[in-house]
């Protein structure tokens, strides 16, 4: 269970059941403070979820959950198994990272969404190895001199060719209130525009999230 609390913070707790006279018991454990909704990822790759995410200090969080539910210690967080990834991070308010095939391996990536020191939205892209997850220079950054405003992107086979598309809402200000274009991006292809007929209505989100569209 992941809720924001007042600082902008998510308090994550697990809540796991155990028999107890006949009776299914659940009690919560205590995960972390994190920036966003943490991601349920089997990061080390032995068939159990693990849940990833970043302190509110930028540092990534990355942690093995125990076949009692309880969290393990912490020689088993697993941040070790993203190599050489930076101390902090600056991570993109608002926008959820995302779980991906985008090169039709038929592998998840984990594309981190961070924000550059001017302004862009960037694309860490982290591809499962046989020996760790490994950082890829794939996806361009979109800079604000490509498009200032943009909404968080979302994954889709846009154009049915079998391999996934990576769509971006273009806005016409901050707040995102409304969609100009859409920028698509595909391994085969870069960032391409795309006209999208939406300046008439107005984008209505939820507080402290810059999700436009669900796919
Ligand atoms: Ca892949
Ligand atoms: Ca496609």
């Amino acid at each position: 269970v992941s809720i924001r609390n007042s600082n902008a913070e998510y308090n994550h707790t697990l809540w796991t059941s155990e028999e107890f006279r006949d009776t299914e018991v659940f009690r919560p454990f205590f995960v972390a403070m994190l920036v966003q909704h943490a991601m349920a990822i089997d990061v080390s790759d032995d068939g159990w979820t693990d849940i990833l995410g970043f302190y509110p200090n930028g540092t990534l969080f990355c942690t093995k959950v125990g076949d009692k539910g309880t969290i393990r210690p912490a020689v088993d967080y697993c941040e070790h198994e993203f190599a050489h990834f930076q101390e902090q991070t600056n991570v993109y308010p608002g926008m959820p990272h995302l779980f991906v095939d985008l090169n039709n391996d038929l592998f998840a990536e984990i594309v981190f969404l961070t924000k550059g020191s001017d302004g862009s939205l960037v694309f860490n892209v982290w591809q499962k190895t046989k020996l760790n997850w490994s950082f890829r220079e794939w996806i361009p950054k979109i800079t604000p001199s490509f498009h200032q405003y943009v909404a968080a992107p979302v994954v889709m086979d846009y154009d049915s060719d079998g391999q996934m598309d990576i769509l971006v809402p273009v806005c016409k200000e901050a707040a995102c209130t409304h969609i100009t274009q859409m920028t698509v991006w595909s391994k085969d292809r870069q960032w391409m525009n795309v006209a999208c007929e939406m300046q008439d209505f107005s984008v209505k989100k939820d507080p402290y999230s810059m999700v436009v569209f669900r796919v």
